[in-house]
């Protein structure tokens, strides 16, 4: 494997909605580069960049994988995504790594509602964008609708570079408005094009696109803009370097035409990849922070400067061990070296660097600042991770994972491999950073979340192919809790006689709820020493244990006080045992009179879907007892913010997945806890007591 440079080096990110053919596209790079020798197909399941199990068997992509290519005497590296919902946290690390992004779009459906999220993911990094439009060979397939939707998206910076010749059957390759030249493909998938004139019902378009084109360039800056004043246009050289400069600075998204299945296309946008998208050398810089002061520290992309690099992903692989995929900012580095983990302040070696093609990896000895490279099996060093100079110290800004929408609570199917099951899941979260594995402390349950029910399905069956681990997915246990609205003053009263030594403990208390969240208070009014103040706590701690058991349905009681202002005791007889238990007759007592509730959680929830179905989901949501807090439109797409008791969202995703089309997703987080409704809470109660009935049966 060759070593590149700076300047000869790109690196795309491929992004769009799912299925517009992310992955096919990067196939048939792969082929026309002659990365490899053949045409593979997502059908097939031999896609170098769809390589894990459940990508072949599901014939999605769920991990962004690297890949790279020669073309023009540059080295491209290329981070092929998924444009599923549930997956787009992979897709951000890549937009995180990449120095450009190519969005596909499909020709029949034009801008999804992930084409618009994953562009949001560019918008933050000021990433540079091109833009494919495949398929251009399906049935319905239409160049006008395509560019309106993308106009209309991202606005007039989103402008064509090429006409296509025929669409739908007749797709048969491009016409350049850069070069003035027509390439007509064969349709047999092997690639092969005629570089021809440019057929006489094209030239009138042509010649005028190409004028405003060329305008629209000359705009993007004062140099070019005279040259244009003086001359009625731009010739060659200066409108493939205005093209660069718009492209450098996002002020201009270029257009591309492709089947990526029938192989058309796909040398221009390679030109088009290499000639316009920056190079790291180009991009220039580097911004991270001191890790001292946490003030920005600047760090030239150049072999010169002392070594940065940023681990930007992990893959989990059962086989070869933790892979980490790192881009290096700047300096040089070496197979089997040591360096310093900046995040973790810790030395780490570094075995042989590799180039990964998909799941293949080729040995490189050195990599030069801006190049990517994989290396296996670090102990220290985790995604979002920089590794530095110690002398030289920058951190490098991590992604920020969006919150998982959705838990289950899974239940291993074998007693015993809770133990397993923990190990595999820190393992998948190493490389799967948006999914989160807990324990509920009050249900005891082991919960697991993703963005999606798909994404903890996939999650699940990476636990039994990679880790032999078989587990259920259940509904979680709703954590519901109890409290009082109620006042009550009673005595608990302890008292027994067994041969010889007696038991005696007997308080008085005063039981009155507090403000939601406050949870328990216990106040000491005792004078006179009418209870020993050794046997105080000892009052405390009944009453803390029998409320954490319960008192209507054996949740744990809340938010309330108890002041214990009486007692008696008796010399011989009490202990510390006898007042515990007083504490605890009496907090029963106390409940009896201080009329208990339910409290269930409650979510803040935010749906986004396009604004078509509001009426149906808002209906959906009063329905669920959801209690409607705003509505708000950011571009076509309705955001519906709703607070709703946590029971009746656990089954929300596919309701709310065929409501939409799937074009519907949404987030929510606990809010509060509140009084469940009467009706309802009697349910719960005649449920718990079912469940108690059975255990103890
Ligand atoms: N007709 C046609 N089908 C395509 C084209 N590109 C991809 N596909 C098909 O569309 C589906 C999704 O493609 P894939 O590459 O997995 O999309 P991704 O989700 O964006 O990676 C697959 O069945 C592909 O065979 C294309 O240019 N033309
Ligand atoms: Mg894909």
């Amino acid at each position: 494997m060759r070593v590149f440079e700076s300047d000869s080096i790109r690196n795309i990110c491929i992004i769009g909605h799912g299925a517009a053919g992310k992955t096919s596209l990067t196939s048939a790079i792969l082929f026309d580069s002659g990365a490899v020798n053949r045409l593979a197909r997502v059908e097939d399941g031999n896609t170098v960049t769809d390589w894990e199990d459940e990508e072949i068997e599901r014939k999605i992509s769920i991990s962004c994988a690297l890949a790279h290519c020669e073309w023009s005497k540059r080295k491209i590296n290329i981070l092929d995504t998924p444009g599923y919902r549930p997956f787009l946290a992979e897709t951000q690390l890549s937009v995180r790594a990449a120095d450009a992004a190519v969005v596909v779009v499909d020709a029949v459906a034009g801008v999804e509602v992930q084409t618009e999220k994953v562009w949001n993911f560019c918008n933050e990094y000021s990433l540079p964008r091109m833009i494919v439009i495949n398929k251009a060979d399906r049935d319905n397939a239409s160049s006008e609708r395509t560019l309106a939707a993308l106009e209309e998206a991202f606005g007039r910076a989103a402008v064509a570079l090429e006409i296509p010749m025929g669409m739908e059957k007749e797709f048969s390759g491009v016409i350049s408005l850069i070069t003035g030249k027509a390439y007509r493909y064969e349709r047999d998938g092997s690639g092969k094009f005629q570089e021809t004139e440019v057929p006489a019902q094209y030239q009138d378009e042509l010649a005028e696109r190409r004028d405003k084109l060329i305008e629209m360039v000359a705009e993007g800056s004062d140099a070019l803009m005279e040259k244009f004043f003086a001359e009625g246009t731009l010739d060659q050289a200066d409108l493939m370097e205005g093209l660069k400069i718009g492209v450098g600075q996002g002020s201009l998204y270029p257009i591309f035409y492709a089947s990526s299945t029938l192989n058309i296309g796909i040398p221009q946008i390679l030109d088009a990849v290499t000639e316009l998208c920056p190079s790291p050398a180009a991009v220039g810089q580097s911004t991270g922070t001191d890790p001292k002061t946490g003030e920005p520290v600047v760090r030239r992309i150049s072999g010169q400067e002392p070594y940065s690099a940023y681990v930007f992903k992990t893959i989990a692989d059962p086989f070869a061990g933790r892979i980490s995929l790192i881009k290096l900012y700047s300096g040089t580095m070496r197979s089997d070296t040591v360096y310093h983990n900046q995040t973790k302040d810790k030395s780490e070696k570094l075995g042989p660097l590799q180039v990964p093609q998909g799941k293949t990896m080729v040995p490189i000895g050195e990599v030069q600042a801006g190049d990517f490279f994989a290396v296996t099996k670090l102990r220290e060093t985790s995604t979002g991770d920089t590794l530095c100079d110690p002398a030289h110290p920058i951190l490098f800004s991590s992604v920020e994972l969006p919150e998982p929408s959705i838990t289950f609570a899974i239940e291993p199917k074998s007693r015993g491999d809770e133990d397993k099951i923990s190990n595999a899941m820190a393992r998948i979260i190493e490389e799967d950073g948006a999914i989160r594995y807990t324990r509920d402390p009050q249900t005891k349950q082991l919960l697991l979340a993703g963005s999606d029910q798909l994404h903890v399905e996939v999650t699940v069956s990476k636990l039994r192919k990679r880790y032999g681990v078989e587990v259920l997915l259940k509904t979680p246990k709703i954590p519901y809790r109890e409290t009082i609205r109620g006042k009550a003053d009673v005595q608990g009263r302890h008292k027994k006689q067994t041969g010889g030594h007696g038991q005696f403990g007997d308080c008085w208390i005063r039981m009155e709820p507090l403000p939601r969240g406050g949870g328990f208070e216990f106040a000491d009014d005792i004078f006179g020493g009418a209870i020993p103040r050794n046997f105080i706590p000892a009052v405390e701690k009944g009453i803390v244990e029998a409320a954490e058991r319960g008192y209507l349905a054996g949740f744990p009681v809340v938010d309330f006080k108890v002041t214990l202002y009486d007692g008696s005791f008796h010399p011989v007889d009490s202990s510390e045992m006898a007042f515990k238990i007083a504490g605890r007759l009496a907090f029963r007592k106390a409940m009896e009179s201080a009329r208990p509730v339910l409290l269930e959680p409650v979510m803040n929830v935010e749906i986004y879907a396009p604004q078509e179905y509001a009426g149906a989901l808002t209906g959906d949501l009063s329905s669920r007892r959801g209690r409607l807090q705003g509505m708000d439109i950011k571009r076509d797409i309705q955001i519906i913010k709703a607070q709703v008791p946590m029971a009746e969202m656990v089954s929300y995703s596919p309701v709310l997945t065929s409501m939409t089309g799937g074009r519907g997703s949404y987030h929510m987080e606990f809010s509060h806890y509140d009084e469940v409704p009467a009706q309802i809470a009697q349910k719960i109660i005649e449920e718990s007591s079912k469940d108690k009935k059975e255990e103890e049966e």
